[in-house]
């Protein structure tokens, strides 16, 4: 898969695009991630990129002309339909859904916004989706591109090995993972469950299950709503919801 990166800041990326998972999946050229920097882009004597908005209100904005031929030079030569995502804040909220379907791309090109943002006609010409990590504000969207690489990379076939596969993760069937351990048994006091050290494989699946089920209950109850639950687990939510009513009687 490509990944292409338009940028005022090419080297922030240096660092988390360069080491772990990011990196032996760019090294195995499962991940084929290129940045650009948009300034070479402008064709003005500074070479600048931004300009005062229109109405005021201060701050800068993001040149139309400059980005726009950015994001066409990157376009041409990429499939069809290849996804433009400008990151802001206004746009649709991230999510494990959105990341699976764009590792089905054969590539993506990313916009990262910056200042207090880019002219409304990048948008009207070039843009296919506007996408944010989350409701706060960061000072532009390379972090936010950043976390939307890691989070697609990790469904590129191959990216993860086989045991770690990201169909088991938190979030892939919207329940949340429950505890880990690993050794010594004991670690200043506190036991590993029994349950993990007898090495039962339909019972430790049985128990994590239903680990993770509570602790979704308990915090992130609004996960549960879209969560494919079996009769079995719709069952168990019941009793936690039991016992969550006895608790707060007993306290009345
Ligand atoms: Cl994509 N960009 C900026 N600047 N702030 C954000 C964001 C993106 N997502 C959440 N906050």
């Amino acid at each position: 898969m490509r990944i292409d990166i338009l940028t005022l800041f090419p080297g922030m990326f240096e660092g988390p695009m360069t080491e772990s998972m990011l990196w032996k999946a760019r090294d195995r050229h499962l991940l084929d991630l290129r940045l650009h920097d948009i300034r070479d882009y402008s064709t003005s004597k500074h070479r600048a990129v931004d300009d005062t908005p229109y109405g005021g209100g201060g701050g800068m904005v993001m040149k139309p002309d400059v980005v726009t031929v950015a994001v066409e030079a990157v376009l041409n030569g990429a499939p069809p339909d290849t996804p433009v995502i400008l990151m802001t804040p206004q746009g649709r909220l991230f999510s494990h859904e959105i990341a699976v379907s764009l590792a089905r791309q054969q590539q993506v090109i990313i916009l990262c916004g910056h200042y207090e943002g880019i002219d409304e006609r990048v948008n009207a010409l070039v843009v296919t989706d506007e996408i944010s990590i989350g409701d706060y504000v960061l000072t532009g969207g390379e972090l936010a591109a950043m976390v939307v690489v890691d989070a697609v990379a990790r469904h590129i076939p191959g990216v993860l090995g086989a045991e770690g596969g990201a169909d088991r993760d938190s979030h892939a069937d919207g329940i949340l993972e429950g505890p880990q351990y690993t050794r010594p048994p004991v670690f200043r006091g506190l036991s590993v469950p029994q349950v993990l050290q007898d090495g039962n494989h339909d019972t430790i699946k049985r128990w994590r299950r239903e680990l993770g089920l509570r602790r979704t209950w308990l915090r992130r109850p609004d996960l549960l709503l879209k969560a494919s639950l079996t009769e079995d687990e719709q069952y168990l939510l019941a009793t936690f919801a039991d016992e969550d009513a006895r608790k707060s009687n007993a306290s009345k």
